[in-house]
């Protein structure tokens, strides 16, 4: 990597994002011998989401042995699902350990990345001016990076506190506060149970109830970890056997979703055990099929929402006030801080919007059936530019650390590829990505995630653009090697 100029960076691999995707691209070329590389990262330190989240409770509901990169194991953690705190020390451990210190460049937020079909080079631009000519650029910048607000009238003019569960405020005070939570989903739920015993009172907004099944984390005894310090392969078997047990889940998540009335009645039952008042109950039993919307693990969040100081609100909102939520049906509640657990921007992800390819195309067009993707990562149009988490990678059922792992191999091999010849570009061939992307998007209306219900997966119209519907091996399989004949290769001599 060299400055030709005090603002430009020229550099072979320019990587955005420091989260575990862009890390462990990192980690993955360095191992390969590609050295000339840096992270662009627009926050200050490494840890993408889980360095964001850091609401009250934010923790991981896949086991820390599977949500953990293979090549570096963690006999430490302290219990069988991990906390973010935990995450981001991980996190950062890693990348102490592998030497990304002088890569990486903060405070980087991308304005633009453009394709320069003169220079055959991507031109990456900052919001603050700064610039860098990349040979090959890997988007690392999340699916679950882009807060979500709600869209309802007047919350701008709100005078109390308003906080995105993504963007949360460590000095946030809520003590005897008159604060709301709206949303219940995966934030929602660890949030409520974290902040019930703090606030004086707490209105939580229900839109559609969640299925929530019972938590399984438990800690890691001393034993284990010790076991897993002195003998790896004890803690590599035990990833192995979590991998293997979440991947049967793919069964009832894709081919037959009926299978999943057995989870339900264990959800209901779960609820049943929890919840005594019927109104309650019925108000929290959802009527759509389980894994449409993202499983939720929660023991905590039905005896919160029993609390005296709590309470469940079922109505629609109508619109936010200057002190509060009006109602529908015009009931006024009067509020201090108002807490949105309203998820994320991901098929209409800001950032897909700032990247053009050849002839300008953006690369949001891949979230509107106008660009096909080739295995969830690379895209015709957009020669030797490669996104992690891109269309159709995440899971309902595994770890997504698995996923980018398996990414890697083929971003690896195309880079080396490109390198080797002299930074030739390559892309996908249009075709093989068109047919790759109907054959998935064929199998997703019998999935449980085309049962009916609204989700983060879905576009508007209704299109699946997030979700891979096979197992994880097959992925791998997929992603495992660079296969040439798939691909155009360009000179750019
Ligand atoms: O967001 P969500 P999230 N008025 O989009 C509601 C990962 N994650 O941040 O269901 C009223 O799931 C919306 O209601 P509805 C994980 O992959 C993982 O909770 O659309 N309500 C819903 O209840 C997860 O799936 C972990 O009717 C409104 C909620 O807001 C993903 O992140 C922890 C509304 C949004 O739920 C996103 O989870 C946290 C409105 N105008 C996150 N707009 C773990 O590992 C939205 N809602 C445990």
């Amino acid at each position: 990597m060299s400055d030709h100029s005090t603002s430009t960076i020229h550099t072979t691999v320019a990587i955005i994002g420091a989260g575990f995707g862009g890390l462990g691209a990192a980690i993955e070329l360095k191992r390969r011998g590609e050295h000339d590389l840096v992270i662009l990262e627009r926050a200050t330190e490494v840890g993408g989401t889980w360095r964001d989240n850091t609401y009250p409770g934010c923790r991981c509901d896949v086991q820390s042995n599977l949500y953990s990169f293979s090549f570096a194991p963690n006999p430490s953690w302290s219990n069988t699902y991990p906390s973010q705190p935990e995450l981001l020390d991980y996190l950062r451990g890693v990348t102490r350990d592998h030497h990304l210190g002088h890569h990486l460049r903060f405070g980087f937020e991308v304005a633009s990345v453009e394709f320069d079909e003169e220079l055959g080079r991507w031109r990456l631009r900052a919001v603050d001016g700064r610039e860098v000519i990349a040979a090959n650029v890997i988007l690392a910048t999340g699916g679950l990076a882009e807060p979500r607000l709600p869209d309802l009238e007047g919350l701008d003019g709100f005078e109390g506190t308003i906080v995105h569960s993504a963007t949360w405020d460590d000095d946030l005070d809520l003590a005897g506060v008159r604060a709301a939570v709206i949303g219940t989903g995966a934030s929602a739920i660890q949030i409520v149970p974290a902040i019930a015993d703090d606030v004086g009172h707490l209105t939580v907004f229900q839109r559609t109830p969640p299925w929530v099944l019972p938590h399984p984390g438990k800690k890691v005894s001393s034993r284990a970890k010790r076991l897993y310090a002195l003998a790896p392969p004890f803690q590599r078997l035990a990833r192995w056997a979590d991998y293997w047990l979440r991947e049967w889940l793919v069964v009832p998540f894709v081919k037959a979703p009926k299978i999943m009335a057995g989870a339900e009645k264990k959800a209901l039952e779960h609820l049943h055990g929890q919840v005594e008042d019927p109104a309650l109950r019925e108000a929290l039993t959802p009527d759509y099929r389980l894994g449409c919307k993202r499983i939720l693990m929660s023991d905590e969040y039905y005896p919160a929402l029993q609390l005296d100081t709590v309470d469940l609100e079922t109505r629609s909102i109508e619109c936010v006030t200057p002190t509060g939520i009006r109602l529908d049906d015009g009931t006024e509640i009067d509020l201090d801080v108002l807490i949105c657990a309203t998820g994320f921007k991901v098929t209409d992800n800001p950032t897909a919007t700032k990247v053009h390819g050849r002839g300008g195309v953006p690369l949001a067009a891949a979230y509107q059936g106008q660009l096909p993707c080739y295995r969830g990562t690379s895209f015709p149009g957009f020669p030797n530019l490669y996104m992690i988490t891109g269309p159709n990678t995440a899971l309902g059922h595994s770890s997504m650390v698995f996923m980018i792992e398996s990414q890697l191999s083929y971003i690896a091999e195309a880079i080396a590829f490109s390198t080797a010849n002299d930074n030739d570009l390559i892309e996908p061939r249009r075709e093989v990505a068109a047919a790759e992307e109907d054959a998935i998007q064929a199998k997703l209306p019998g999935t449980v995630w085309g049962t009916g219900c609204a989700s983060w997966y879905l576009t508007d119209e209704g299109r699946n653009v997030t979700i891979w519907p096979d197992f994880t091996f097959r992925y791998r399989q997929r992603t495992r090697h660079l296969i040439p004949e798939h691909h155009v290769v360009t000179s750019t001599s």
